[in-house]
């Protein structure tokens, strides 16, 4: 029997896991004793990797749209050059920006850099990910605030905080083996705390709740910065030696006393003085938000004044401490900084001519080639494409029909697109139903290359199964389309994910991402490694569970971190008459991901799993409106769409709030255009509603 240690890749803890395979089958998966990760244990959806076994159909190969509406298979070099020749002949007749591709968080490492070169190089044009629709706040917000995309924990904090404070995060679901390791805590007396309007699966097993009104965290934080501040519980010696604007942040915090937190956020001037308490006698106070933060109207705010908090009681670089965000996909790190879409490879800028006479090196291009400018964010693509300024579309390892907020502007722009491709393991996911080509490739299961966790770790993808005949990774289909472009030299560096992955080490020379010296056949079979890691330094950075920032130096010009501030802006989706209630949006249960083409890959969960959408509907409420469990109610949203959904009864949820899991696409059909101003992050937990009940003769109609 064969041991291969490969990484999962659906969350970004990025367990490791023993896949044993016999006769080209996996026969047993065993979380890898010992990984700093996850030690052993993992959740469901690692466990059943080897559901990847079987993904499209064996040997399937690239389809195309016939003008009758049919598919016809072709081989993969007539897919590439189809492809390349469309996409050439749209930027012909359209203009560059004609063409776009939307990528993801879940390829490896060297896959969203090819694409980036491909897309965003050669042919200059846009690729934005889904990773807009999760982490841009806290990229923008880490950026703004330490100088750098660079979150400072390590999964080991939350095992040494005292005080442990959950803010818009839902670990018990979301991330499990952050949960476990908050359960492994042995501080004695530590307090676990959940800031979320709803009482979710973690702030039941939390000792404190703060069941704030929904997108009122600003206030919150601003309320608790001001009287620790009044009540001088301030770390003096942190503040003066490591940040910057602490007196403007003073004074613009003399206006959020607790009266006016107690009115904004609905918390009583007990709830909040007993939190700002906690958080002033925790000897190692840590911060972690997630979507609950990053997807809002003022996000990158929110998640600033987190930070902020972290930086007033010294909080910062400590074991157990740090205002942390947790990140959602497995690879969602790698695609920050090595997609080439919001930055140069490795973080760098566009605009600096140092930057990218550096890359255009390594990568053995002029530096004339290389992209010129930040992509456009995701919404203005989609827009492009509706305005009929985009004519092309390339989608890979993302589902934007069901994920992207308001979907039906995805249904309606897709109608208009000359050529749309995805590239996806099933054929089966809603947005390949109006495609022009499908590119199926194989799952990481049959795959190699690399992925970064949250807490910056470098780890291996390893391929556990040989491939059938066609089968291709996504790197080798970007290659291939690449190839028939006619890039020529300009791939001759990147024939495989090792040739990249060696390119992306020296990109990141220098930076804090640092990681040239980490080597492709050292990471198989290892702990990981956590950047920065540069060459030279390997005995003094050994250890497996490192942090940023322990020396107070932060990655700004001053190398001092920043007090960002702003006054809370008026709710651009207030409730109203009409749409009197919260549509909060997240993930349902521990097996189901996404868009569900993957939940099918856990199948006793998909076993169990309700096949339509359903809502939660406070007790009380569903009373008023005599909805009893199991019905089925038609939500109006304030964006003009409506859904149906079935109604599962609970006092979980508040009393003017519907909480629907986005694992069915009705979710959002529902949810608004509307943005953060910083990171075009959607305000995805942000909607307004009504309801009213579906009646059993209309049922028919769902
Ligand atoms: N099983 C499973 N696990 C997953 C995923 C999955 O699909 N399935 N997806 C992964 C990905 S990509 C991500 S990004 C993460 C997401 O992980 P989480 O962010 O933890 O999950 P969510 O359910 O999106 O949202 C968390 C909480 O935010 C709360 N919330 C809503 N509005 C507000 C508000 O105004 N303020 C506050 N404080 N809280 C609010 C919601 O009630 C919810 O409980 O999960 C990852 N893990
Ligand atoms: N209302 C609401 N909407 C949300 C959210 C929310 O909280 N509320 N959360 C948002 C967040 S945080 C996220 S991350 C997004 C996620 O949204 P999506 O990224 O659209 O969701 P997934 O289902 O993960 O889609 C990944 C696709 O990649 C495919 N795939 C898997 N492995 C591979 C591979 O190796 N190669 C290729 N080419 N394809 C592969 C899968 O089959 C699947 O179709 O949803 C967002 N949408
Ligand atoms: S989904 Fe996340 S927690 Fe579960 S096994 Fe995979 S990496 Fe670990
Ligand atoms: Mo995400």
């Amino acid at each position: 029997m064969k041991k291969v240690q490969s990484t999962c890749n659906f969350c970004a803890i990025d367990c490791n896991l023993d896949f044993y395979v016999e006769n080209d089958r996996i026969v047993k998966v065993i979380p890898t004793p010992g990984y700093p990760v996850n030690d052993g244990f993992s959740c469901i959806k690692g466990l059943s990797l080897n559901k990847q076994q079987t993904t499209v159909k064996p040997n399937a190969l690239p389809k195309i749209r016939q003008e009758d509406g049919t598919f016809k298979e072709v081989s993969w070099d007539e897919g590439f050059q189809y492809v390349a020749d469309q996409l050439l002949a749209l930027q012909a007749k359209y203009g560059t920006e004609s063409v776009a591709g939307i990528s993801t968080g879940q390829l490896t490492l060297e896959e969203f850099a090819i694409y980036g070169h491909v897309m965003r190089n050669y042919l200059q044009t846009n690729v934005d990910g889904n990773t807009r629709l999760c982490m841009a706040t806290a990229a923008v917000a880490h950026k703004g605030t330490y100088g750098f995309d660079a979150p400072g924990f390590t999964l080991e904090d939350l095992e040494l905080s005292d005080t442990i404070i959950l803010i818009g995060s839902n670990p018990v679901v979301a991330h499990p083996i952050v949960w476990g390791r908050i359960r492994n805590n042995k501080v004695p007396g530590h307090k676990v705390i959940v800031i979320d309007p709803r009482q979710s699966e973690t702030a039941r097993c939390a000792d404190y709740h703060y069941p704030l009104r929904w997108r009122t965290d600003l206030t919150l934080m601003y309320t608790l910065a001001h009287i620790i501040i009044e009540n001088d519980w301030v770390d003096h010696s942190f503040v003066d030696e490591h940040t910057e604007h602490y007196e403007e942040f003073k004074t613009f915090l003399e206006d959020f006393t607790l009266e006016r937190g107690v009115k904004v956020t609905g918390l009583s001037a007990d709830q909040i003085m007993e939190l700002a308490t906690l958080i002033h006698e925790g000897k190692r106070v840590s911060f972690w938000w997630t979507m609950g933060v990053n997807q809002g109207y003022e996000a990158v705010r929110t998640a600033q004044s987190i930070m902020n908090l972290a930086f007033l009681t010294g909080n910062v670089g400590k074991p157990g401490t740090g205002g942390n965000s947790f990140t959602g996909q497995c690879n969602a790190m790698s695609s920050r900084l090595f997609s080439n879409t919001t930055c140069l490879f490795g973080g760098r800028e566009f605009g600096n001519q140092a930057d990218r006479d550096y890359i255009a090196n390594i990568i053995g291009i002029d530096a004339d080639l290389l992209a010129k400018k930040p992509t456009l964010p995701y919404n203005a693509i989609i827009e492009g494409i509706n305005e009929g300024r985009i004519k092309g579309l390339w989608v890979l390892c993302t589902n934007p029909r069901h994920s992207w907020t308001n979907n039906e502007t995805f249904a309606s722009a897709v109608k208009k697109l000359e050529l749309f491709v995805v590239q996806d393991i099933y054929d089966t996911i809603e947005s390949a139903e109006e495609c022009t080509v499908f590119f199926p490739v194989v799952p990481g299961i049959k795959k190699e290359g690399t992925y970064i966790n949250m807490e910056r770790r470098l780890s291996p993808l390893r391929q556990v199964l040989p491939r059938g005949e066609n089968e291709i990774s996504d790197y080798e289909c970007i290659l291939g389309v690449g190839k028939a472009l006619g890039m020529g030299e300009a791939l001759s560096r990147w024939e495989t994910p090792r040739d990249c992955f060696n390119l992306l080490r020296e990109c990141s020379r220098g930076m804090p991402c640092d990681f040239t010296g980490v080597y492709w056949d050292d990471l198989t079979g290892s702990h990981g490694r956590q950047w920065p890691y540069p060459e030279g330094r390997e005995e003094e950075l050994k250890a497996d569970q490192r942090r940023l920032y322990e020396d107070g130096q932060f990655f700004t010009p001053s190398k001092k971190a920043q007090f960002i501030f702003e006054e809370p802006l008026d709710n651009p989706c207030p409730v109203t008459e009409e749409f009197p209630l919260v549509l909060n949006t997240g993930r349902g249960t521990v097996g189901q991901w996404h868009t569900q083409s993957r939940t099918k890959e856990v199948k006793f969960v998909e076993d169990v799993s309700l096949k339509k959408a359903y809502l939660y509907m406070n007790t009380k409420m569903a009373a008023e409106h005599d909805v009893h469990e199991n019905d089925f109610v038609r939500v109006y949203s304030s964006n003009g769409q409506d859904a149906v959904f079935m109604v599962k009864v609970t006092d979980y949820v508040q009393y003017g709030e519907l909480y629907v899991p986005i694992h069915y696409i009705e979710c959002n059909k529902l949810t608004p255009s509307v943005y953060d101003k910083y990171s075009r992050e959607p305000n995805y937990k942000g909607g307004t509603c009504r309801f009213e009940k579906v009646k059993e003769g209309e049922l028919t109609h769902v």
